[in-house]
């Protein structure tokens, strides 16, 4: 069947439906099917489980792990790190939460054949750093995602998920998602009970460090597209700390991690003149941050602060020695499958510099920002917490649902809860699946209405780039630039120069402000206009076209929050030039959003921290 005949549409109904089947996605299946044995549960991913998501190519690490079995950490050291970590600001009651289960996930992916490396001295996990234990974890995804795929009634792969579908008699309530098969052009109208979002954070939305022979080479992996954002973001879903962008210290090129050198292999960073820099600026911060850089351990932002610091003052390179540590058999095959695991790309710079890291100290550089949830960051949907735990703001009925009535989120979809990684992402899917679970049985008279105009309405909009491209394409003999439409690829080159520029993107050193931030919104308006002028030349570029779509959606909301908190909360991930210094009268709070998809209009809103663990 050629492409463009392709009007298939085919319509799958079931209980719990799951967007994304990454580490959350996984754990999301996992644990529906625990508590719903009899229900119907449906696992649709854009590319194919069995290695899809930010774990695709292997870890080398698992960054959560609290070791309760060994009284090695309670939830409340737990809450008290991630707190100090995000400057104050963090939803206590879910990344308690997650503490309290991790361990749990963690001795799951053990018996099901994770190898994770124990210390033979004491007879537990060795430890990479307070929190994180190390693996090998090249086959992490694989044997996860075999769990999921016993779970799950159906998995369809290779379904790109483009938009939520709201119930016909409830507009605040969700009632499925619509997508199309990458495969074979067909239209997939999902319905559903409950539905989990979990398809991971955001990259590219931001113009990368990497160019030419490197471009589109990035930390975070390169198809974690902002979908999780950009699908809640339309559907009504309230936001919180979408301007709580992550920025990550990374080997220079091949953005290699930079914890297991750090933390396990005691690596030291200095300038380029040998000199430790990190402590060099204690009291230019402590003016403009307050007590925050008395923390320990350092915050992430202010360590990179400290790195950015010491580039302008004209001290770099910063170099992280490598070649100091690597003094055993045993730390240079650590140093060396740390990368093999999970990013290979930097073992090869090194051999395509010249580098061998027994000899040579490696660069380090900080990256292009990210929209995550997940790591030293929590951007994402505001969400429901569990019934025992939070205060009456923070709990709506179920764990883990957004504001949207059925809709529940994990993993990097998820706000307000820094730190998860991949363990604590798997664990965040069980939570809302057990959630999501209670849910469609107490909704379990009917499946929810879609509204059939509003699906016919979508099924051409999702396909209008391949009839652009098809039509339009003969006012072009040859090349790219047309007068009438833009690809995917220039889509995301235009959206990713726009949020550098003015919102703080690393080519202007991470700094913006009020003039930039509303502008950048205007620019960012007419990229909106001009997204119904995207033309796809295959359904390979369609997927792109609509992953082009949800960056947009999530840089928007990245902007509007930016604006919104008038203080500088996370150096190192951006400044305000404006408004330099961390108010903590004015800004203790979260800046939230709503988009009304009725109205089309923005809210911004604030929300309180509160304080749950001493
Ligand atoms: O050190 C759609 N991460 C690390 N975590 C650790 O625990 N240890 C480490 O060592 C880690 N490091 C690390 C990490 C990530 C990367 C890329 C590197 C190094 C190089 C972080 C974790 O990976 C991360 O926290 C979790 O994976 C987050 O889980 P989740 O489920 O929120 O996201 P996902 O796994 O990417 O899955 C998303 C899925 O959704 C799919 N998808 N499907 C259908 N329709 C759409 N529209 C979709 N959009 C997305 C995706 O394909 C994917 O399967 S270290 O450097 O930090
Ligand atoms: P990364 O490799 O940078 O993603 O970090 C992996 C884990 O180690 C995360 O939990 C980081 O917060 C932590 N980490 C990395 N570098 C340091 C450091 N210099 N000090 C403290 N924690 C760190």
């Amino acid at each position: 069947m050629s492409v463009r005949s392709s009007k298939a549409v085919r319509r799958v109904d079931s209980d719990i439906l799951i967007i994304g089947g990454g580490m959350a996605g996984c754990g999301a299946a996992y644990e529906s099917r625990y508590w719903g044995r009899k229900l119907k549960i449906v696992l649709v991913e854009k590319a194919n489980v069995e290695r899809s998501g930010a774990v695709a190519m292997g870890l080398s690490a698992i960054n959560c792990y609290m070791g309760m079995r060994w009284k090695e950490n309670t939830p409340d050291d737990f809450v008290r790190y991630a707190r100090t970590d995000l400057m104050g600001l963090v939803r206590e009651d879910l990344v308690f939460d997650i503490a309290r289960h991790v361990d749990s996930t963690v001795h799951l992916f053990e018996e099901w054949g994770l190898p994770i490396i124990y210390d033979k001295e004491t007879g537990r996990y060795k430890r990479e750093g307070r929190w994180q234990i190390l693996i090998h974890g090249e086959s992490y995804k694989p044997i996860v995602a075999e769990a999921a795929r016993k779970s799950a009634t159906e998995v369809y792969n290779r379904i790109m998920v483009t938009h939520l579908l709201r119930d016909k008699n409830d507009p605040n309530r969700v009632a499925g998602a619509a997508g199309f098969s990458v495969r074979d052009g067909a239209f997939y109208v999902f319905r559903a009970k409950a539905v989990i979002v979990s398809a991971g954070g955001a990259t590219h939305v931001y113009r990368p460090r990497s160019v030419g022979e490197g471009a589109g080479r990035t930390w975070y992996s390169p198809w974690s597209t902002g979908s999780a954002y950009g699908l809640l973001i339309q559907a009504g879903a309230e936001m919180t700390q979408m301007e709580n962008r992550l920025v990550v210290t990374r080997f220079k090129d091949g953005y290699g991690p930079v914890g297991a050198w750090f933390l396990a292999l005691k690596a030291v960073a200095t300038n380029a003149y040998g000199e430790d820099y990190e402590r060099r600026y204690t009291e230019e911060q402590r003016k403009l941050y307050g007590d925050y850089v008395d923390s320990k351990p350092f915050p992430t932002c202010l360590r990179n602060d400290s790195m950015l610091r010491e580039v302008r003052a004209g001290n770099s390179p910063i170099y992280i020695h490598t070649e100091k540590v690597l003094d055993t058999r045993e730390k240079e095959e650590l140093g060396w499958e740390d990368f093999l695991d999970m990013t290979m790309s930097q073992s090869i710079v090194w051999a395509a510099q010249n580098i061998d890291p027994k000899v040579t100290p490696s660069e380090l550089q900080t990256s292009e920002p990210y929209i995550m949830g997940s790591h030293a960051t929590c951007s994402g949907a505001w969400a429901s917490g569990p019934s025992d735990l939070s205060p009456k703001d923070y709990f709506w009925g179920y764990n883990r649902m957004t504001t949207v009535r059925g809709l529940f989120g994990a993993g990097d979809t998820i706000g307000g809860s820094a730190h998860k990684f991949s363990s604590g992402s798997f664990a965040e899917g069980r939570l809302a699946g057990k959630a999501a679970v209670s849910f469609a049985l107490d909704h379990g008279d009917g499946t929810p209405e879609v509204d059939d105009a509003e699906v016919e309405a979508l099924r051409k909009a999702v396909f209008t780039p391949l009839q652009t491209y098809e039509v339009e394409r003969n006012l072009i003999v040859r090349g790219t630039v047309s007068p009438t439409y833009i690809f995917p690829g220039q889509g995301v080159t235009r959206l990713e120069k726009l949020m550098d520029e003015y919102c703080g993107g690393w080519g202007q050193f991470y700094t913006t402000n009020e003039v930039l931030l509303k502008r950048g919104l205007e620019l960012l308006g007419m990229l909106k206009e001009d997204l119904a002028r995207v033309a796809a030349q295959d359904l390979h570029q369609l997927q792109r076209a609509w992953e082009l779509s949800h960056r947009v959606w999530t840089a928007e909301a990245v902007l509007r929050h930016t604006l919104h908190r008038r203080e500088t909360r996370w150096p190192g991930y951006y400044y305000r030039a404006d408004c330099p210094k961390l108010d903590d009268k004015e800004w203790h709070v979260f800046v939230n959003s709503r988009y009304d998809p009725a109205t089309g209009s923005w809210t911004m809103s604030t929300r309180p921290v509160h304080r749950l663990v001493p």
